[in-house]
């Protein structure tokens, strides 16, 4: 029976990895291969809550480390009814970051543990596909822009892939991010090619 909904597809990584780059890249594949298929980006920083994150990542304004939690996560309730309707229709949703960085980056931190980073992601789309993109901390050391923003050390960054080892499951997919974008691109659209046919038409929920 042809598949009524669309596919939830989330990357995952450390800064710098090239989740966005990845993908959109798998949104114009989808694309050119005639589904319909929607960017979706957390933080989203178009909204005033997203807005709020932008000047704490940049700098511009402190903010409690729990606050910044809870807002990262409001900025995903605020997406939860387009997302959830986009995949109804039949869309394909692929999502640069999602709850994992949430936890990652907060339990990072070292102020708060996993259950009360995951509390409030409870009841979120569940994802059908987790790719990990993997890389060594030096190797994005040395990409553009590192150091921009407020997360962006080695040191922190290191604890957060520490973090995304111990949340990984056992269905993530983890691709190697030191190759080029094409390479890494190939084994990406592998992995949705695989999972395509499998996929249940129930939309499961998050934790
Ligand atoms: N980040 C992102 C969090 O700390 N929690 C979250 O829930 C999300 C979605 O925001 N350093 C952090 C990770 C990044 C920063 O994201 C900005 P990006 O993908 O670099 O724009
Ligand atoms: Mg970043």
């Amino acid at each position: 029976m042809a598949l009524k909904r669309g596919m939830l597809i989330v990357f995952e990584g450390n800064d710098r990895v090239g989740k966005s780059t990845q993908a959109k890249k798998l949104v114009e594949w989808f694309k050119t291969n005639g589904k319909l298929a929607q960017f979706v980006q957390f933080p989203d920083r178009s909204t005033p809550i997203g807005s709020l994150i932008n000047q704490y990542l940049k700098g511009e304004q402190k903010m409690h480390d729990n606050s910044i939690h809870l807002l990262f996560t409001a900025n995903r309730w605020e997406k939860f009814d387009e997302m959830n309707a986009a995949l109804r229709s039949g869309q394909m949703v692929i999502v640069d970051r999602y709850s994992y960085s949430g936890v990652a980056y907060t339990v990072s931190k070292g102020i708060a543990d996993y259950e009360w980073c995951r509390g409030p992601e409870k009841g979120l789309l569940k994802p059908d596909c987790v790719i990990f993109l993997s890389s060594d901390i030096k190797m994005l050391q040395n990409r553009g822009d590192f150091g921009k923003e407020v997360y962006e050390t080695s040191e922190f960054q290191s604890s957060v892939r520490d973090v995304y080892m111990k949340l990984m499951e056992p269905n993530w997919n983890v691709i190697d991010a030191n190759r080029n974008i094409e390479e890494i691109h190939q084994d990406i659209v592998k992995v949705v090619e695989d999972k395509l046919p499998n996929l249940q038409q129930e939309i499961l929920k998050l934790w």
